[in-house]
């Protein structure tokens, strides 16, 4: 089977949740952000001004940007060294995230974090983190914190991460405890260089919940409706006292994993299949209103340029005057 006929073998998704034009334009919005963003960031890094390295987003932005449409504010949101997404999709200012990758001092996180491990606990952004499976942890900790009350948290991590010990540690602990996590697994088929099949054994993520009697749903993770649907049913029932939830949301990387690859592993039938299901191509279809979906692509082109020009002018930290160790919210 293809990656491509892999990928339209999902669950059903549960709930009765119809969004409206509006709700389909704000997601819309939501990943045409994160797309102009990430393409920013690619054209700063090709110009010499972002150090290390970054892994772009493109391709997936359906996922973080449908889950967190289910959010409220007070709830967590964990994510990996991929997770300028899922920042953006919380809320994120993109101006200071855009500093943070440039090491500027007005970044999120005075422009000591960089790309790949941004925190941004005003928006609910517990961390992103450069240890695979580093983020499953982390939610799983926000989660403890979050018994008792109606808050939730939210772990998006990649198919390698299943296969880390604490993957298995985390959801067994939290479905003992009925923690109120919702993991979010980012199957883009793909660690690094490696192709599923050849890592991961069964290649069922999804059981892989299911043996620990934790709901899960597989979904196509390119159609921010479908991944929108599912996390609103999940969080519903965390918000119900369920205990914990997962999704599996078969997605894709457009682009090599990090900028120093230029992905020739794939065959190159697979990256076109993957490109003609593009998620920002099918919400623009789903949505059927050219002239609004071209508005909000220029409004946010806009407000990017504008925000990544004043990151541009900001300044570098002064190590004399600025903290250098510890976060300070
Ligand atoms: C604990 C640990 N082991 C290995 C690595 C090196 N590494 C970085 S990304 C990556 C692949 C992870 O793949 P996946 O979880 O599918 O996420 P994706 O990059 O596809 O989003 C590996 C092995 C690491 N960062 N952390
Ligand atoms: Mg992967």
């Amino acid at each position: 089977m293809s990656a491509v006929e892999t990928a339209t073998t999902v669950d059903a998704v549960a709930g009765d949740w119809q969004p409206t034009a509006d709700e389909l334009a704000g997601g819309l919005r939501t990943m045409l952000l994160l797309r102009r963003f990430e393409e920013e960031m690619q054209r700063l890094f090709l110009r010499g001004e972002i150090h290390g390295t970054v892994h772009l987003y493109i391709g997936q932005e359906a996922v973080s940007a449908g889950v967190c449409s289910a959010l409220e504010a007070g709830d967590w949101v964990a994510a990996t060294y991929r997770g300028h997404g899922a920042a953006l999709a919380q809320g994120s200012d993109p101006e200071a995230l855009a500093a943070e990758l440039l090491g500027r001092r007005t970044g999120t996180c005075g422009g000591r974090a960089g790309s790949m491990n941004i925190v941004d606990l005003d928006h609910g952004l517990v961390g992103c983190f450069g240890i695979v499976g580093g983020s499953i942890a982390a939610a799983t900790g926000a989660a403890l914190g979050c018994r008792g009350g109606d808050r939730v948290a939210v772990a998006f991590f990649g198919d390698g991460a299943t296969n880390q010990a604490y993957f298995h540690e985390c959801l067994n602990f939290a479905k003992v405890l009925e923690l109120p996590v919702l993991f979010v697994c980012e199957n883009n088929l793909y660690g690094e260089f490696t192709p599923l099949a050849q890592s991961t054994a069964g290649a069922d993520i999804a059981g892989r919940a299911r043996v620990f009697d934790i709901p899960a749903a597989r979904v196509d993770g390119n159609r921010w409706e479908v991944v929108a649907a599912a996390a609103r049913a999940a969080v519903a029932r965390m918000r119900a006292g369920e205990g914990p939830q997962f999704i599996e949301a078969l997605t894709y990387r457009h682009l090599g994993h990090s900028k120093s690859d230029a992905g020739r592993y794939r065959p190159p039938e697979e990256v076109e299949a993957w490109l003609a299901r593009d998620p920002i191509d099918q919400l623009r279809a789903t949505l059927a209103d050219d002239e609004r979906a071209d508005a909000i692509d220029a409004e946010v082109g806009g407000e990017l340029t504008a925000a990544v020009e004043r990151a541009l002018a900001a300044p570098f930290p002064d190590p004399a005057v600025d903290r250098a160790t510890e976060y300070a919210p």
